[in-house]
């Protein structure tokens, strides 16, 4: 298939971009370079040194013999888009590429609209360069389980049944998102769901949980192929800055009590689900949704289970309860259906101990490069 991805210098479009290319598929890669603009920004860093996207594709080429084309540039003006479109007539467009944290989108009203503008108009530039150019191209689209909040009944995979006054139907399910960032995916979702129904655009919703650890296959053949990972407070997320800290001789920082319970998945699961998302299209006017997460913990869960793994390897790291800078339930009832991607053959890799120890050991040889003062969380809620 001849495949866009689009945020494919980021930390789970790289990883996609080459495992798709090693699958046989033909991957040209959109970014306009704003998530290494944002470290700059915010004096922070990848845990991880990352080279060039022009250095990364050229060792893939060197190894695979398979080229990677990229485009240099932004989902929001329609004029680059429409022309990478019209190049390429891709098959499947995969969309990773948005703002993506939750505390960034809270730091100001500035953030807060940049988030929102950057997401809603880029989505809907995507939806318009479909019907105009590749009307039967899908649009496989990143959304997150954070669009759904904690509702204090199970979670189903976007759409519930629901019986009113003796009629029935079948509605999208009630959404409470939990942040600027996170409601930018809910307005996505509803502005694909409405061109889904009146162009026809196939698309899929991958309702993606909180991903952890940073290597696939692909970015461990070589050095130049490295993934990137964060750990500040902005856009580090939990499991992986738990190690983090673990490594740097940090407390563990659990937000309140930790009982916040969320949807995880490996970045092994991430490549996969893509490819199985393209493999299982959806049909021409169908918005099929898909929760892509494997398994689900608690935040105190997770910092015990880098704490205990760490003191095997040496370390001695305590688990903090900070403030809570997010507006958020701490102790909640969470059970959300992921049967969808199982059922299309995802065969989920499990956070066992071993795994946390392989992550741990590849972040312990970076450890020198953690800016200590970006752990603590600076942005608040309120
Ligand atoms: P990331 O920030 O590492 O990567 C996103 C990439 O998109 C970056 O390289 C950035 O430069 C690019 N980008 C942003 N706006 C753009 C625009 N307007 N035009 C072109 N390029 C643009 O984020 P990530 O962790 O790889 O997340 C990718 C997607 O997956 C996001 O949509 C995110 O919401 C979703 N997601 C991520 C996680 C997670 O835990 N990382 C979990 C659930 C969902
Ligand atoms: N948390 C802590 N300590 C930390 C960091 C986070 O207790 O040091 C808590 C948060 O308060 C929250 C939970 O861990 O309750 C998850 O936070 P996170 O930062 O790991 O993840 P989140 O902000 O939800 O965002 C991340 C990605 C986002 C994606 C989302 C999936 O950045 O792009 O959409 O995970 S989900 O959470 O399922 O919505």
């Amino acid at each position: 298939m001849k495949i866009v991805v689009a945020g494919g210098d980021g930390f789970c479009g790289w990883p996609t971009a080459l495992y798709l290319s090693k699958q046989g598929h033909d991957i040209a890669v959109i970014d306009n370079m704003v998530r290494r603009e944002m470290d700059n920004e915010l004096h922070s860093n990848s845990l991880t040194p990352i080279a060039s996207l022009e250095d990364r594709v050229a060792k893939w080429k060197e190894m695979t013999g398979n080229d990677i084309r990229t485009y240099k540039g932004d989902l929001t003006h329609y004029d680059f888009l429409r022309e990478v479109l019209l190049t390429e007539k891709p098959d499947a467009f995969v969309h990773f590429a948005e703002q993506r944290s939750a505390p960034y989108s809270m730091i100001d009203r500035e953030h807060a609209v940049y988030t929102q503008t950057n997401n809603v108009t880029g989505t809907l530039n995507v939806l318009y360069g479909i019907k105009e150019i590749v009307p039967d191209c899908h649009l496989i689209k990143l959304g997150t389980m954070g669009e759904y909040g904690t509702p204090n009944i199970p979670i189903e995979e976007g759409y519930i049944e629901i019986e009113h006054k003796g009629r029935k139907d079948t509605l999208p399910y009630p959404k409470q998102p939990g942040s600027f960032y996170h409601l930018s995916k809910v307005h996505d979702s509803h502005n694909i769901t409405f061109a889904c129904k009146i162009w026809g655009i196939r698309a899929t919703d991958l309702n993606q949980g909180v991903v952890y650890g940073l290597d696939t296959d692909e970015t461990k053949m070589d050095p130049l192929l490295t993934n990137r990972l964060d750990y500040d407070a902005v856009f580090g997320t939990a499991f992986n800055r738990f190690i983090i800290q673990a490594a740097a001789g940090h407390d563990l920082t659990v937000y309140g009590k930790g009982g916040q319970t969320r949807g995880f998945l490996n970045i092994k699961d991430t490549v996969r689900c893509i490819e199985i998302a393209a493999e299982n299209p959806a049909d021409r006017g169908e918005f099929q949704v898909f929760n892509q997460f494997t398994e689900e913990f608690s935040v105190s869960e997770l910092a015990e289970k880098v704490q205990k793994v760490a003191q095997e390897e040496g370390l001695k790291p305590n688990v903090a309860h900070l403030d809570n800078p997010r507006v958020e339930e701490e102790e909640h009832f969470f059970e959300a259906a992921n049967t969808k991607l199982k059922d299309l053959g995802l065969e989920p890799h499990l956070l066992d101990d071993d795994v946390v120890r392989e992550i741990l050991r590849t972040v312990m040889q970076h450890e020198n490069r953690v800016i200590q003062k970006n752990i603590m969380p600076q942005v608040s809620w309120k």
